[in-house]
């Protein structure tokens, strides 16, 4: 057998090059390329190869290692796992940097493929600049953090070892259960080592993503529950959106008169114009799917790994005798909730009930209740949509008896907009392309936009929920447009969000890669203030106010910030909008720029769209000075008796 002498570095560009996945017959190129920020730790081993010879993988320069790595995340979930980008850093802070997105990864079984430089091998120089050194165990270094927040996590002390942990890599990455963040600690030493890599390592390889059927009794079991069951509720998953399973729900339920719910992940699986689709459930949850949420007996999780946020905390599905029928690739999910297992791809499950229910004439007995619920739910989204503020500084579809009058003046003096962000929701579900994607994370948006937003095309709701990263959101944007490069992508992002993380917005800039930023700026990490509102407490820490020089607190003004301008330096094209009628023209203006652009919303804080019917599952303290406080604890604990315990 021939033999290739090649550095480990080399061997590695050499192997991930050659590795393609083939789902439903249709080949896929799996590893597109690699974002790199080349520092000492990687730049003279996998920089050395990248140069040599890249072959057809596209290297991509990243400004910080957790940003790049969203990229990556985000491309791999808009590519629906089937293809991913890898990411390679520098030895301790470089590598350190991609724990976030690790993490974020492994959260939302997304498929991410990390290579940070490690110290030495050899340990011949050691302390190399920037290891950290454990006196009690010298053979740990930063990477090994990544064990923690890794699906697979491999150190290759030796070039041979390439050869099993690529192929290991390649097993996980591939998976569909057991996919997420695959990290591979390159020592700088060992990159650099040359091997006689057998060419076979380098072979073409062509990995498949089978579509698991249903076993027989597991079927049966799924078709009994459903027969004895009254009212079915489906809740979609991601996993109907990777198996590309939406349609196949659809007509599954459709047969049987089953409305079905969407998870964050779930949700674009299938328009939100279908009858049954009553839109988000649980915690951030519409209006119309908490209601029946309520009264199912049956509830059929397709895909979903039954988050606090699906599930409110085990709380919402509250029929004395629900029962749970799991149909999911992961064993893991499938035991959930002491659930019936059906293991199988979303697909091929979903087809197996339908048609072995045919036969028996079952059919679900919500009667005119989906009608009724959807239109309350139209009504709803109408209503928030079209929230306004009235000159007397009261927003009346937003009362909840919570102070907010003087924040409302103090920032519409400072920025002249009394702009609601459930309106500026409004006009961009109306105004935006039917095909454009959507990209959020964290803040108030994800739990507005799967309360109303409306998608009209399937595929096209990016939200990352799974580990709620602050810092996804413009990163991943540019994720999704390599994925799709003649969508336009808009990324929704607090200005909390924003300051947080938005470094490959200069990358798309230098790639030609547009994409569209959507700052919301309230002043304030908006969501958790409303959170310490609603749980008693006072504003704390949460508003972005000015330290007051006579107390010494943080409740001096607001501190404003010139988001378009900070974007215009970049080189983007911006707006400020502080009316609708401008944001519908900056809108318009984004839409035909050839570059990266930037809409800055000033939206009066403490205006988003609040939940329906739900309890999360939320720590307080149980004593507390304040009064409000200890009645919340209470609440909170009565809420938690009525919930499950597993
Ligand atoms: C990296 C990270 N840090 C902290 C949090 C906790 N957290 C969730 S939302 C939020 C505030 C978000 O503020 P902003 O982006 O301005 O959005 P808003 O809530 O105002 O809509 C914080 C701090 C998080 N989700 N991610």
């Amino acid at each position: 057998m021939g033999k290739l002498r090649l550095t480990m570095a080399q061997a590695l560009v050499k192997f991930l090059d050659n590795q393609y996945l083939s789902a439903d017959g249709k080949e896929h190129k799996f590893v597109k390329g690699i974002f790199a920020i080349f520092g000492h730790g990687n730049v003279l081993g996998l920089g050395q190869a990248l140069e040599q010879d890249s072959g057809e993988l596209r290297v991509w320069q990243g400004r910080n290692e957790q940003g790049m790595a969203h990229v990556a995340t985000g491309f791999a979930r808009q590519s629906l796992r089937r293809q991913i980008i890898a990411c390679t850093s520098s030895v301790g802070p470089g590598a350190a940097n991609m724990l976030t997105a690790a993490a974020t990864a492994t959260a939302n079984r997304i498929p991410l493929l990390l290579l940070p430089g490690d110290v030495f091998a050899s340990r011949q120089p050691d302390p190399v600049l920037q290891q950290i050194e454990q006196s009690h165990d010298l053979s740990i270094s930063t990477n090994d953090a990544f064990r923690a927040v890794s699906k697979y996590w491999d150190r290759i002390t030796r070039p041979e070892q390439l050869m099993s942990a690529c192929l290991n890599a390649m097993r996980v990455l591939t998976d569909a259960a057991e996919t997420g963040a695959v990290t591979l600690s390159l020592p700088q030493d060992v990159q650099g080592e040359a091997w006689d890599y057998p060419e076979s390592f380098f072979a073409r390889r062509v990995h498949r993503l089978d579509r698991r059927p249903p076993s027989a009794t597991q079927l049966a079991d799924g078709v009994a529950a459903i027969q004895a069951s009254r009212k079915p509720l489906i809740v979609c998953g991601g996993g109907v959106k990777y198996a590309q399973a939406g349609q196949a729900l659809a007509q599954f339920a459709d047969r049987y008169g089953i409305p079905f719910a969407e998870t964050q992940a779930g949700k674009g699986a299938v328009s939100s114009d279908h009858a049954l689709n009553l839109g988000g459930v649980g915690e951030t949850g519409s209006l119309a799917a908490n209601l029946l949420a309520k009264e199912a007996d049956l509830i059929i999780g397709i895909g979903t790994r039954f988050s606090d946020f699906t599930t409110s905390s085990k709380w919402i599905f509250q029929h004395p005798q629900v029962r749970f029928l799991n149909i999911n690739v992961s064993n893991f999910d499938a035991w959930k909730l002491e659930g019936i297992q059906l293991l199988a791809d979303a697909r091929e499950g979903v087809t197996a009930l339908e048609n072995a229910l045919a036969s028996g004439g079952w059919q679900a007995g919500w009667g005119s209740q989906i009608a009724a619920v959807q239109q309350q739910q139209q009504q709803e989204t109408r209503r928030v949509y079209q929230a306004v503020w009235h000159e007397n500084g009261f927003i009346p579809e937003i009362d909840d008896h919570l102070p907010r009058e003087s924040v409302y003046r103090e920032f519409r003096q400072l920025t002249d907009s009394t702009l609601t962000q459930s309106s500026v929701l409004g006009v961009l579900n109306e105004s935006l392309a039917a095909d454009a994607v959507i990209v959020a994370a964290a803040g108030s948006l994800p739990g507005d936009l799967q309360r109303v937003w409306r998608n009209r095309a399937v595929n096209t709701y990016h939200v990352e929920y799974g580990f709620s990263c602050m810092g996804y959101e413009v990163n991943a944007a540019l994720g999704v447009r390599l994925a799709q490069p003649a969508t336009e992508v808009y990324a929704l992002v607090g200005d909390g969000s924003f300051m947080m993380l938005h470094s490959e917005l200069v990358t798309s800039l230098q790639e030609g890669a547009k994409i569209n930023v959507l700052l919301f700026d309230n002043m304030a990490n908006g969501c958790i203030n409303n959170l310490q509102l609603e749980h008693g407490m006072d504003s704390f820490g949460t508003e972005f106010r000015f330290r007051c020089a006579e107390n010494g607190q943080l409740q001096g003004g607001l501190v404003p910030v010139d988001f378009a301008a900070i974007a215009a330096g970049y080189g983007c094209q911006t707006w400020r909008v502080t009316t609708l009628p401008q944001l519908k023209q900056a809108l318009e203006a984004a839409r035909h720029s050839p570059v990266s652009t930037l809409i800055d919303i000033k939206v009066l804080p403490k205006t988003m769209v609040h939940k329906y019917g739900s309890w999360w599952n939320v720590g307080v303290a149980q004593t507390a000075l304040s009064e409000r406080i200890r009645k919340v604890a209470e609440q909170i604990n009565q809420k938690r008796a009525q919930a499950r315990d597993w």
